[in-house]
């Protein structure tokens, strides 16, 4: 193998981050001042601006609760987790807590951190898992009610059209923007969704398929749709990335956004309150990502051996064209 520059600067840089996780606490004993508490947390990437403000909220209450966060960012690959949960495990921190990209494919990894006496705390999105005593709680977004939320507000929107239906027949076409396959709040969101519309057959999704959380996957989508679905009524999208992504496609065609076609959105960033402000979507439902206090308060819990709650759901509000958002503060994401 020829030794380039860039060759001795990955193995120099993989040596160190094996040292650093292989120096195992075995030694130490568990933290009595709380103050000494290692948090071995894997994130999922940098997808959304929902995201950016999640690992923002936990990094800052790590810092404020002094304990000491070994953090990880897996770039969008469940591999990169399943690695990251390990070296906590061969570090021996104190807790893990992660975000689960997908739902399934996590038992391997959380029975070797069980075996290991590590607590496991699941945050924001959930597992799939026939071991409920793999994991010690969870918190983060009812991702179901959000869907249920958006399907809500569609039987107000079009009231009208609902009731009329037996007699004009005339449909409510839908094209959902799905997230990422296989995460629970993508599922959970769809799932919410069809437990409302389901029950009126006026509602039909024409065209639903996942844009993964990304504004240029959005983008792409929709632009790809708007070619081949004329009659479209609404677009209930999954995040406000994706969105904002289909928002340009639109534009681009003449099509008027929140006007020619209804959108509903979940999220509630910054860009997409204003979107609504400006009429260019209906409707935006909250997803809650400053959970950081909430997190470390859970973790110092376990660090002490103390049990929590199974399942913790974060408050959020839903905010329409109807509403006065004069005074709504900045949403900091
Ligand atoms: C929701 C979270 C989702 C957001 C997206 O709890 O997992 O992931 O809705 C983010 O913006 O990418």
């Amino acid at each position: 193998m020829v030794w380039n520059k860039e060759r001795v600067l990955i193995f120099l840089c993989t040596l160190s981050f094996l040292f650093f996780f292989s120096c195992s606490r075995t030694e130490e004993p568990r933290p009595e001042n709380m103050e000494n508490i290692i948090l071995g947390f894997s994130q999922i990437g940098a997808e959304s601006a929902w995201r950016n403000c999640n690992t923002r909220s936990i990094q800052e209450a790590a810092a404020h609760s002094k304990i000491q966060l070994v953090f990880t960012n897996a770039e969008q690959k469940q591999e990169n987790q399943i690695k990251a949960l390990r070296s906590f495990i061969a570090y021996q921190v104190d807790v893990i807590a992660f975000v689960p990209i997908v739902a399934d494919g996590w038992d391997t990894v959380l029975n070797e951190a069980k075996d290991a006496g590590i607590p496991v705390l699941v945050t924001d999105r959930k597992i799939n898992t026939a071991d409920e005593t793999l994991y010690a709680g969870f918190i983060g977004t009812d991702s179901i009610r959000e869907g249920r939320d958006a399907g809500l507000f569609l039987l107000k929107k079009f009231a009208d059209r609902v009731e009329n239906y037996p007699v004009t027949g005339e449909p409510v076409n839908i094209v959902e923007l799905v997230g990422t396959e296989g995460s629970s709040v993508a599922v959970g969101r769809g799932e919410g969704f069809r437990q409302i519309i389901g029950d009126h057959p006026v509602f039909r999704i024409i065209h639903s398929e996942s844009g993964d959380f990304l504004r240029s996957k959005g983008y792409e989508l929709m632009k790809a749709i708007l070619e081949k679905v004329k009659e479209i009524d609404v677009i209930f999208s999954h995040n406000d990335g994706m969105t904002l992504g289909a928002i340009d496609a639109m534009t681009e065609q003449g099509i008027r956004p929140g006007k020619d076609i209804v959108i509903v959105t979940i999220d509630a960033e910054q860009a997409a309150i204003d979107a609504l402000k400006e009429g260019l979507v209906n409707c935006v439902i909250e997803c809650n990502p400053k959970t950081g206090e909430a997190i470390m308060a859970l973790v110092t819990r376990l660090a002490a051996g103390e049990s929590i709650p199974r399942l913790l759901h974060v408050s959020e509000e839903v905010f329409t064209e109807d509403d006065d958002l004069s005074s709504l503060p900045p949403r900091g994401y």
